[in-house]
């Protein structure tokens, strides 16, 4: 929780900030991912200045809530907000993908304090998130666990294991979240390869965790007051540990970019990015 509840407004205009500053980001590293990050960026915030039980000149604090981007590619729109949230300086963000950096392609919580996870190698970061979760039920401690997953992340195998045995023990201080945004980097294509069909069907993704003994809450993750409000009662378990399906659009925020596969990890060139910032109603320079 932030000290100064921010408004609604307030927050929305934090998440149009941040997808600028991703695309800054990437412009200036010329490598790292777009699609996934515009995609999350509005739970992001949300989570970081509403929802999450984090002090951010105190990383290591034991009672905070957990935090794991099991996506961990898209590592810059968390930067984004850990930075406008006050973990780092904004100014940090220019040394994204650097060799030197804290603010690696992928997490790397051995470099930068307040990540309680790396992560990058899909399905594994929701398995940590799970350890983390089993070890506050067993130390009794009140904080949740939070992972933010992607629907093409839920293609892989270790996610239904993780998800098996997070009911089995009853995990319900655990919160997945799949940012549902219909598209992964390839996947299956359909009439031609231009074309490519969303990890799953319409339904099949809350009927498979439902199935599992998990609860489904969904919510379109771009509406900041439905998400306050679905987060909150996921926050909260009944017994089963809960999984979120965050409705979303990939590339969100940027007409050019938005439900389009290849700007999963394109790089923007500078009247790309020009006219995205432009879109994004930030006057400031690229
Ligand atoms: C185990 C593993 N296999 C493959 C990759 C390469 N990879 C990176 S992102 C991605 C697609 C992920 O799709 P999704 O989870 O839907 O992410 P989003 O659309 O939100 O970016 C793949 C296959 C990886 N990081 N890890």
């Amino acid at each position: 929780m932030t000290d100064d509840v921010m408004t609604i407004g307030e927050l929305e205009d934090l998440a149009r900030r941040g997808r600028a500053e991703v695309l800054r980001a990437v412009a200036h590293a010329g490598a790292g991912h777009i699609g996934g990050p515009l995609s999350v960026m509005d739970l992001l915030v949300a989570l970081f200045f509403r929802v999450l039980r984090i002090r951010p000149t105190e990383p290591h604090w034991p009672d905070r809530d957990r935090f794991v981007l099991s996506k961990g590619h898209s590592a810059i729109g968390l930067y984004v907000v850990m930075a406008l949230r006050g973990f780092f300086p904004l100014a940090e963000l220019k040394s994204f993908d650097a060799i030197d950096s804290r603010l690696q392609g992928h997490p790397d919580m051995t470099v930068l304090p307040g990540l309680d996870m790396s992560s990058g190698s899909l399905g594994l970061g929701f398995s940590a998130a799970i350890g983390m979760a089993l070890g506050g039920q067993a130390g009794g401690h009140d904080f949740a666990t939070f992972a933010v997953l992607g629907d093409g992340e839920c293609n892989e195998g270790i996610v239904w294991e993780g998800a098996h045995v997070a009911t089995r023990y009853g995990l319900d201080n655990l919160v997945a979240i799949v940012d549902q945004n219909g598209l992964q980097q390839y996947g299956w294509h359909g009439d031609s390869v231009e074309i490519r069909l969303p990890p799953y069907r319409e339904n099949e993704l809350a009927d498979r965790w439902s199935s599992f003994g998990w609860r489904v809450l969904e919510m379109d993750g771009h509406d900041m007051a439905g998400m306050l409000d679905t987060l909150e009662v996921a926050r909260y378990g009944d017994g089963r540990p809960t999984v979120v399906i965050s409705h979303t659009v990939k590339g969100k925020g940027v007409s050019f970019m938005e439900g389009s596969f290849p700007w999963h990890s394109q790089v923007p060139d500078e009247n790309q990015l020009r006219a995205a910032l432009a879109e994004l109603g930030e006057t400031g320079g690229e």
